[in-house]
């Protein structure tokens, strides 16, 4: 029988614990102030690891990841080597992550934020938005959640382009791949969004030298559209800032920030042209999370192998 120990921060640790105890009987599940054996640890389930979090836990099997991102992970300095890196992969994590990114797509593309600011002003102006089919939008990063946000967003007709680092095919979508294809990929997209898996090639990816490669005048004869839902890492602030301010961009809607939670003072709270949420696009469901991880627990001490495991030499 195997013994669970659960590291979350910003999560209701002794909830998820309930969940696995209930789906995992006659299995040990351990919170970080309980006594127990470190030696003993089989797997840890974890997100956002504090600096002591793998101490004594020499015999891993895996470490599991509340998060369907792992930078943070890889990042952590004291890191079991070896230990395979299982992330979550799941339907309603990915359908959040579809819902938020359509959401976005079609507000700009629809001119809602324009309408919003005529409504404010009570002025009435009949502006036909251009129709889904002449909007490009380009999907960086075309894994779990970039493929299934491409598959809502061919439901509404709009001109599709991916970018991934290895080449894809996928029916109705024009794909680009790796640098020597970057500048191609951007050059024909009104709608960039960010769904890249935070690496050393993808930090501070995006910046004002690559939005000003969009194309211009999709939207409203205006510029282009940044959407970020990956992580605040792949975006410089203090570009966008200078691209919202000076029309590089038309608008952006960021959900994850450089550092978080986003600072009171940052100017991107005042920019009536950005559209904060406080990275809330697809969280990990505690309903759905304890039913994945309990079962790849259940599966491996069964002698099946773990699923979804993280290439640590690659970054995701
Ligand atoms: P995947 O690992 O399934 O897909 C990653 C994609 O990015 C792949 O297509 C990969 O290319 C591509 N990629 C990686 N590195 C590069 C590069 N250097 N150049 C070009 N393309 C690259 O990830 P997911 O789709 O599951 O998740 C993406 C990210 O979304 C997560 O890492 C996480 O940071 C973020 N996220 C954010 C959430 C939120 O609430 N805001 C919630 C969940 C996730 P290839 O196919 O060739 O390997
Ligand atoms: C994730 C996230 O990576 O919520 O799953 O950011």
């Amino acid at each position: 029988m195997a013994t669970l120990l659960l590291h979350l921060a910003d999560f209701d640790e002794a909830s998820w614990a309930r969940g696995f105890s209930a789906a995992l009987p006659g299995h040990r599940v351990v919170l970080r102030g309980d006594d127990y054996d470190p030696a003993a640890i089989d797997y840890i389930f974890i997100w956002k690891p504090k600096v002591n979090a793998f101490d004594g836990l020499v015999n891993l099997k895996a470490v599991l990841s509340l998060g369907a991102g792992v930078d943070a992970l890889l990042r952590h300095p004291r890191l079991p080597e070896g230990v395979p890196i299982v992330r979550f992969m799941d339907a309603d994590l990915t359908q959040r992550m579809s819902d938020y990114v359509l959401a976005n797509v079609l507000m700009h593309q629809r001119l809602f934020t324009r309408f919003k600011r005529d409504q404010q002003a009570r002025r009435w102006v009949q502006l036909y938005p251009a129709a889904a089919w002449e909007c490009s939008v380009g999907i960086m990063g075309l894994g779990q959640l970039g493929q299934d946000a491409v598959r809502h967003l061919k439901v509404f007709g709009y001109k599709l382009r991916g970018w991934s680092r290895t080449p894809k095919s996928i029916e109705g979508v024009e794909t680009f791949a790796g640098e020597a294809q970057f500048d191609a990929f951007l050059g024909g997209t009104d709608i960039l969004v960010n769904l890249l898996p935070l690496t050393p090639q993808t930090q501070g990816i995006l910046n004002y030298d690559i939005f000003s490669k969009l194309r211009r005048g999709g939207i409203d004869g205006e510029g282009p559209v940044l959407i970020n839902a990956a992580r605040g890492g792949h975006q410089k602030e203090a570009d966008i800032v200078r691209a919202l301010g000076d029309g590089t961009l038309k608008a952006a809607s960021l959900d994850v920030f450089e550092v978080e939670p986003l600072a009171k003072d940052s100017p991107l709270w005042a920019l009536d042209n950005c559209y904060i949420t406080p990275h809330i696009a697809a969280a990990s469901s505690e309903k759905t999370g304890v039913a994945y991880f309990s079962k790849v627990i259940l599966d491996h001490e069964a002698g099946k192998p773990l699923p979804n495991v993280v290439d640590v030499k690659r970054g995701y």
